[in-house]
């Protein structure tokens, strides 16, 4: 069987040329400006929204931090639907704010927010809908518009795997009222550690700005509760280095998820997850799912076979989220989260991959599952 000499990861961080960092690091220690809202995070901002098709954007020293401010400038309390498949920032940020998260099965296409089972979970505590676009892929958006607007509901959205995407031309983070980006290095786009929020409302634009710098308004008043969710200049430049080679980066990716396609039709039990029609993908993440029976070998076996041959796939997203300890829920009412996170595995994806590395993960794949026959 073919293997693999080096290990293999999910991902890759992309990165600029040394050279050109230390080029505009230079500029950054000839002024002395490293952080608080710098002249690089402001062309950052202003490059990204044009970049996202959005009207605003205010970056943040990592997504998770931008989501709690996304929440607090909404003032969101009580309860908030939201999806048990994602990662723990998620339902986190809400609980970090005093706020029930009230999970919400995922429908089996899109492995999203199953927009059919929102309105049951609705309550008189219920402020606000908060989906997530996994891997890409956007929820529903005109029901969860719809819902939102016949009980008065404010829709954030998690876009940490959608950085890039369009749905029908228009950038992905101008839905909902708030959408959050994660600028991670192990995002398509980053900025080391990272996040956005976008909006289309100019007046959340001051008061997300003073939430991220501790709720100072100006020098004689403090009026809110804020946080420290500031980037610095050295985050900017890499997100400003990596911002133009975003789309060829995305061309990239294509191909490779186009030799995973072809390499890996026709095993019994694999199925690849492909981004719904009309709109642009990202390709971040490459994901399949496991049919046990099928395939004749589960998720958690494929898994820990694969390390055998250096391969270091991922299980985003298991546990579910109302398995963690904080959470805990009855896994009935969730069956179609339950059947996908015992399913899904990530494969290896990121710019520099050499496709005949692709081709070998899904020879190991094939020849792993003729071996159980
Ligand atoms: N919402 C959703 C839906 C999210 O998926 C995330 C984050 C967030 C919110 C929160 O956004 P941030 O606050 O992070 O901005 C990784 C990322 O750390 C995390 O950002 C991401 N989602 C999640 C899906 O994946 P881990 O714990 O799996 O990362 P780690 O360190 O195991 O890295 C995966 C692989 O990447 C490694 O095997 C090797 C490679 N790698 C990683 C790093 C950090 C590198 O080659 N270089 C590196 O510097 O969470």
């Amino acid at each position: 069987m073919k293997s693999i000499n080096k290990a293999l990861y999910v991902t890759r961080p992309i990165l600029p040329s040394f050279d050109s960092f230390c080029e505009q690091a230079k500029e950054i220690w000839d002024s002395g400006v490293l952080t608080n809202n710098g002249p690089k995070v402001q062309e950052l901002e202003r490059a990204l929204t044009q970049y996202l098709k959005v009207s605003n954007t205010s970056v943040f020293c990592n997504g998770t931090i931008g989501l709690l401010c996304a929440i607090k400038a909404l003032d969101l309390s009580g309860e908030v639907i939201t999806t048990p498949f994602t990662f723990p920032a998620t339902p986190h940020v809400l609980s970090w704010q005093g706020i029930k998260p009230v999970f919400c099965d995922i429908e089996e296409d899109t492995f999203n927010l199953d927009p059919q089972k929102i309105e049951a979970l609705i309550s008189s505590e219920t402020t606000a809908i908060l989906g997530v676009h996994v891997f890409g892929n956007p929820c529903h958006i005109v029901e969860i518009d719809e819902i939102a607007k016949k009980y008065g509901l404010k829709v954030i959205y998690d876009a940490a795997h959608a950085f890039g995407v369009e749905v029908s031309g228009r950038g992905i983070g101008s839905f909902g009222d708030i959408t959050m980006f994660s600028f991670h290095a192990t995002k398509l786009f980053h900025t080391l550690e990272g996040g956005g929020l976008t909006f289309d409302n100019a007046l959340l634009e001051e008061k997300i700005y003073s939430i991220r710098n501790f709720g100072i308004e100006n020098e004689d008043l403090v009026s809110m509760v804020g946080i420290n969710g500031k980037v610095n200049e050295l985050q900017a430049i890499m997100g400003l280095l990596n911002l133009p080679d975003i789309d060829a980066k995305i061309i990239e990716r294509k191909h490779l998820f186009d030799k995973y396609q072809d390499n890996l039709d026709g095993i019994n039990g694999i199925s690849l997850h492909m981004p719904v029609e009309g709109i642009r993908p990202n390709y971040q993440y490459c994901v399949i799912r496991v049919d046990h029976e099928l395939f004749g070998m589960s998720r958690d076996d494929l898994y820990e076979e694969m390390k055998q041959y250096n391969i270091f796939t991922r299980k985003y997203f298991y546990p579910p989220c109302y398995q963690y300890t904080h959470y805990r829920e009855e896994k009935a009412k969730f069956p179609v989260t339950e059947k996908v996170s015992s399913e899904v595995l990530c494969l290896p994806i990121y710019n520099g991959l050499d496709s005949v590395l692709v081709k070998n993960v899904c020879d190991i794949i094939k020849e792993l599952s003729m071996a159980r026959v």
